[in-house]
């Protein structure tokens, strides 16, 4: 049976490679693509999804723009990571144009594709949840519409890449974590930072996987390089391969991917001096939440690799 996918970006590179993903597997269909603030700027958030949807010929998938800023937060400085544009710089004079976003705003959109389709859309978030926080806000309904929900964010070690203790999406809009943690009672599988840092791949595979001889493998070197450059001597690089989105969208993909599951309710710091946005895993069961979340543990790293390779064929 065919996969019906909902996508909501803040396309850095990784978020390309999530795409590109989900784009090349069997028997999945994007339903829609949804952008937010978070890498870069919402307009060229929209940008990289149309060039991604460019260099695989599915310009025909509708792309919606969303939030450009957090709740209630300022808006946090990315550090660039993906280069300022969010993909690597590399320059595109052939870019789509932004005429081609779809009219109608993310929020409302989401709402009504996921109607649509009651039961059958799994929301992949790969970004922070702004979006998904301003949707439940305005349907209360929308979370039980969805079969599933993907995230990549938040993290399960206390281990942070942006703050002290924050993953970057969480840590980017702690409110909207927090209110999804709390209002989306599907069913919710999430890809902390410690899982995917715990899952690099070595560096002979990247290579490998980018010097396909392909558009799209031609493509990935270019907007990657800024990033692995940068990764050489950086806390979250070094001795390994990250593509954190990728990991949330390859569980989307395939559950055999993902091995082993912590399964316990969930939530997100608010006030902490130190931990303001940190996910907080509720092992013991004191704050007795009846929903729990599947918070990823281990990968099959073969089939991880194989859903990548394929992504650039
Ligand atoms: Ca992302």
């Amino acid at each position: 049976m065919t996969k019906k996918l909902l996508i909501d970006v803040d396309c850095g590179v990784d978020d390309a490679q999530a795409i590109m993903m989900a784009l090349a597997a069997p028997d999945v269909q994007i339903v829609g693509i949804t952008c937010v603030h978070g890498n870069t700027s919402i307009d060229n958030v929209c940008k990289n999804v149309l060039r991604v949807l460019k260099i695989c010929e599915r310009l025909e998938i509708p792309v919606f723009r969303g939030a450009s800023a957090p709740i209630l937060s300022d808006s946090l400085d990315s550090g660039n990571f993906h280069g300022e544009d969010g993909m690597g710089d590399f320059p595109d004079p052939e870019a789509p144009g932004l005429e081609l976003i779809q009219k109608e705003q993310a929020v409302q959109a989401m709402i009504r594709i996921v109607t649509e389709h009651e039961g059958q859309v799994c929301l992949v978030a790969t970004a922070p949840l702004t979006n998904l926080a301003l949707a439940v806000k305005i349907d209360p309904s929308f979370p039980e519409k969805l079969k599933s929900l993907f995230i990549m964010g938040g993290n399960m070690e206390s281990r942070g890449n942006t703050t002290v203790c924050g993953e970057f999406n969480f840590a980017a809009d702690p409110e909207a974590a927090y209110i999804v943690l709390k209002d989306y009672l599907c069913p919710t599988y999430i890809a902390t930072w410690e899982y995917t840092y715990h899952h690099k791949l070595p560096w002979g595979f990247c290579h490998s996987w980018m010097d396909q001889n392909t558009e799209k493998a031609r493509f990935m070197k270019n907007i990657s390089a800024y990033s692995m450059e940068m990764t050489k001597d950086d806390m979250t690089g070094g001795d390994g391969f990250l593509s954190c989105d990728s990991y949330a969208m390859a569980a989307a993909i395939d559950e055999e991917v993902v091995t082993e599951y912590i399964e316990c309710a969930v939530s997100v710091e608010l006030s902490g001096k130190l931990t303001r946005g940190m996910m907080v895993l509720d092992t013991l069961d004191l704050l007795k939440k009846k929903h729990k979340a599947f918070v990823m543990k281990t990968c099959d790293l073969e089939k991880f690799q194989c859903l990548l390779m394929a992504a650039l064929k």
